[in-house]
């Protein structure tokens, strides 16, 4: 039988084509070499430079503001593994589809392929941490996809079965030696044998001892101290920003007589104050986890700044992370006497944890993270407000974030013996200190609760109570009341834009 010359489909068919499988394969090999392209160059030029991470720190840096608060809220610090996790079901199924829309030939999936790669060149380019040779690794990975799709296809096409099947194995075997030596060249180069080489670092003025009475942990209060690998984390980092303390500068600048560049044994080998600070995400909801409390070991800034010499006029601290992070520190507050913010390089006895912000990071004692905390700080400009806007700022929160006086009930969880009841929790009101906590049994009237020794006003203070509760379901209420005399407010307020309020309550059944 004869077909119409004129039908395309007819006319098509005559041609050798990819089988769907192939196809698809094809598609998915190019992914994975892309990617692992891109990996390798990164591990040399620094890990902000991978394709894969930048486009999803793109992903966090243009995600409203709603949304991001929904992911924290649902995901909590799981977030980003969830980002990540869908960008790879999103890259997988593009790189089938592009494989199955090419069977005959290679370009629909090259241009996909390639459209894929200038997101990544754009996303690499949009992050102002990268130097310029960063653009390599998202052009690598761009060459290494749209090549390996194009000779795989004309392998797969042109050639027997045996010449096309070595080819997709050979593909196989260079990505995956390519992910491997970028990960080993990662390695090599990453953060971990820089902080287990700083050694001891000690205190001129170490931070008092804790009294056993600082915690009623037995009761179910958290310890007062929280331990490193439990303190909460919150950043906008996909990667965990790898800097190495002899790599490490922070620059001092903006408004000041004197322009200062630190390292980090310009730092260490000053005398080194500790001190106990309970730091807060202002994204904590009432009765949330983003709350710890750490011994910071540092300097303390003012001394930093009086150095550089602050001009008049100049009203922020803008601080800016490696990985672009921005935050705006009200510079009264940092040169406040007895504030007590510093440059740490410490935490709990340890030279910084990577993810806390190694080698050093601001902390604010009363400000909320947002507008004090920033780790992997390299750069400290001394400006007015009108200048910068720092990250948080830009999407709708609050310049000025004192931490707002707040209390939380951890014990009972959901059942209790009926009779005495032993309720127990925390409360905080940093820098001025908490005085009182009242607890509440249903309608009941307040019950002022036992309070843990005061170690600092910095730091949260423990409560417990006892309460009469006959079988049945309850709820418990708290509220704290602050040295200014001060009760936490009832009022609800949402996180946005500087902090939550309102009584946390929990229920529970005594049986
Ligand atoms: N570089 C950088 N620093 C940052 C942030 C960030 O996103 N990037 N988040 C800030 C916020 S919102 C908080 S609450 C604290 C949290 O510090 P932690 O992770 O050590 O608990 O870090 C602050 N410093
Ligand atoms: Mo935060």
């Amino acid at each position: 039988m004869r077909t119409d010359p004129a039908d395309p489909a007819a006319d098509s068919a005559s041609q050798p084509r990819l089988s769907a499988p192939v196809a698809g394969l094809t598609g998915l090999l190019a992914l994975v070499s892309a990617l692992a392209a891109g990996q390798l160059v990164a591990a040399f030029v620094g890990p902000g430079a991978s394709p894969f991470f930048a486009v999803g720190n793109a992903a966090i840096d243009l995600t409203p503001g709603w949304l991001k608060d929904f992911a924290v809220r649902s995901f909590g610090t799981a977030d980003k593994t969830v980002l990540l996790a869908g960008m790879a079901v999103v890259l997988v199924a593009v790189a089938v589809a592009a494989g199955l829309v090419s069977r005959r030939r290679p370009l629909p999936g090259q241009l996909i392929i390639g459209f894929f790669g200038v997101l990544g060149i754009a996303a690499v380019l949009a992050r102002s941490d990268l130097g310029q040779l960063a653009v390599v690794a998202p052009l690598v990975s761009l060459l290494a996809g749209v090549g390996v799709f194009g000779l795989l296809h004309r392998a797969a096409l042109s050639r027997g079965v045996s010449a096309s099947r070595r080819a997709f194995l050979g593909t196989v075997a260079a990505a995956g030696a390519a992910g491997v030596a970028g990960a080993l060249a990662g390695s090599a180069k990453d953060a971990d044998g820089s902080r287990a080489g700083v050694g001891p670092l000690t205190a001129a003025r170490p931070a008092p001892p804790i009294p056993a009475d600082a915690d009623f942990a037995k009761l179910g209060t958290p310890a007062f101290l929280t331990p490193n690998s439990g303190f909460y984390r919150i950043d906008t980092a996909l990667v965990v920003p790898q800097v190495r303390a002899e790599d490490w500068r922070l620059r001092l600048h903006g408004m000041v007589d004197r322009e200062i560049t630190y390292r980090y044994d310009d730092i260490r080998n000053r005398p080194l104050v500790e001190r106990i600070v309970t730091l807060c995400c202002v994204s904590n909801p009432v009765g949330g986890p983003y709350i710890s409390t750490a011994r910071f070991l540092g300097v303390d800034l003012a001394d930093l700044l009086s150095e550089a010499g602050v001009r008049p006029g100049a009203e922020q601290l803008f601080s800016t992370s490696v990985d672009g992070f921005t935050a705006g520190t009200p510079l009264a507050t940092v040169l406040e006497p007895g504030r007590g913010a510093m440059l740490a390089i410490g935490m709990n006895g340890e030279p910084l944890p990577i993810k806390h912000g190694f080698p050093a990071r601001l902390v604010v004692p009363g400000l909320y993270g947002y507008v004090s905390a920033t780790k992997w700080v390299t750069d400290l400009e001394v400006t007015t407000w009108s200048a910068r806007q720092a990250y948080w700022l830009k999407r709708g929160w609050a310049e000025q974030a004192p931490v707002k006086t707040e209390s939380r009930i951890d014990a009972p969880r959901g059942t209790a013996a009926a009779g005495k009841v032993r309720v127990a929790g925390t409360a905080w009101a940093q820098h001025t200190g908490i005085d009182r906590v009242e607890v509440r049994l249903d309608d009941g009237p307040w019950r002022q609760a036992v309070l843990s020794a005061e170690v600092t006003v910095d730091a949260w203070r423990m409560w417990w109570a006892e309460l009469d509760a006959t079988p049945g379901a309850h709820t418990v209420t708290v509220r704290a009341t602050d040295r200014t005399g001060a009760t936490q407010t009832d009022r609800v307020a949402d996180v946005v834009p500087d902090g939550a309020t309102g009584w946390h309550t929990i229920t529970f059944t005594a049986s």
